[in-house]
């Protein structure tokens, strides 16, 4: 073994160190978003340890199997989301919890109550657990009012009221990628540590990408702005290259990868879909509050995504996310059609 290899890993930036740097330029603060993030942090181990099982579900019964001991075994989205609504309730820093999962938000019991509400996707794209491919959780932070009395109008507020956001993919690696409001920063799980490291610091979108992202499928019932910028990413008539097409299907691998080479991610409002699929509180608005923070734009067809006031907690809307200049382009077909 290599112990001086091994001595000179205790430096490394871990999230937790990460976060307490962060935490120091607050004198004031009392370390309760760190003590929060920390059990968020838990839960992704804990999914990642899930997910990274799943395919062995048949031998060792998970996810709906009966196990050894012959106890009935949970699917993962059901797994994970009282993963991380134990790890967010015994934080003791949380009062209203939005999970996609459950219909209603969980209020946290008053003696378990702390002063942040949690909007989550504890395991966003879930039709690709059995294929192996990349999933995520995803989560957005909010402060309450007043956490003797919090209501929904706490959860019901703008993405750009968010404190943080961030999201973590289960993938080739296990990735954490977050944003406190100061840009975007990206850790890995080291397995052998337990611990994720910086690996991303400062994340930014490249200004304008080379890839559009987006389910073809739905073209048919799509509107003319879609329509048109998607034929324009294929035929450009302004003489550059056409852009190349990646879909994975599981929002955060899109994003990711979105974030990390550039490019537009779209789920678009479409004829069957007005208000397209992905949900505002724990899809549209974390990852637009991500894109924005690393120098992208978010756009749901009509607004500026975080300005989008949401009536309902699961409610949906189209969202354009991406490298700005790309962004821009879609946002100038609207506007078009909104003068036609
Ligand atoms: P899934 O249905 O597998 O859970 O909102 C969920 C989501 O996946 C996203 O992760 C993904 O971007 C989108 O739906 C995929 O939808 P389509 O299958 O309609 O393309």
């Amino acid at each position: 073994m290599d112990h001086a290899a091994d001595a000179h890993r205790t430096d490394l930036m871990t999230i937790t160190r990460f976060v307490l740097n962060e935490q120091s330029k607050y004198p004031e603060s009392r370390g309760d978003f760190t003590i929060l993030l920390n059990h968020i942090v838990l839960g992704c181990k804990f999914v990642c340890s899930a997910v990274n099982k799943a395919g062995l579900a048949k031998l060792i019964g998970l996810a709906g199997e009966t196990n050894v001991q012959g106890e009935e075994q949970k699917k993962l989205d059901v797994l994970s989301n009282e993963v991380f609504i134990k790890a967010l309730v015994s934080s003791g820093r949380t009062c209203i919890l939005v999970s996609e999962e459950d219909e209603e938000a969980t209020f946290v019991e008053p003696s378990k109550r702390g002063r942040y509400c949690v909007v989550f996707d504890p395991l966003d794209g879930s039709s690709n657990i059995d294929c192996a491919v990349s999933i995520g959780t995803i989560f957005g932070i909010y402060t309450v009012k007043d956490y003797h009395e919090p209501t929904l109008a706490d959860v019901l507020q703008p993405g750009k009221h968010m404190l943080a956001a961030g999201y973590c993919m289960y993938g080739s690696s296990c990735t954490l990628v977050l944003s406190t409001g100061g840009g975007v920063n990206g850790f890995t799980l080291d397995p052998s540590l337990g611990e994720f490291i910086l690996t991303h610091p400062d994340i930014k979108i490249p200004k304008k990408g080379k890839i559009y992202s987006v389910n073809e499928g739905n073209a048919k019932n799509w509107d003319g702005p879609t329509t048109k910028y998607v034929e324009k990413c294929k035929f450009p008539k302004d003489g550059s290259s056409s852009k190349s097409l990646r879909y994975i299907g599981s929002m955060v691998a899109d994003v990711h990868r979105t974030l990390l080479y550039g490019g537009i991610f779209l789920y678009p409002a479409d004829k069957k879909s007005p208000n397209g699929k992905l949900r505002v509180l724990y899809e549209v608005f974390p990852m637009s509050f991500l894109m924005e923070q690393a120098g992208g734009q978010a756009f749901t067809g009509k607004q500026r995504a975080l300005d989008l006031v949401p009536t309902k907690i699961h409610e949906r809307s189209p969202i354009f996310l991406g490298s700005y200049d790309d962004v821009e382009e879609i946002k100038a077909l609207y506007a078009a059609e909104g003068k036609e």
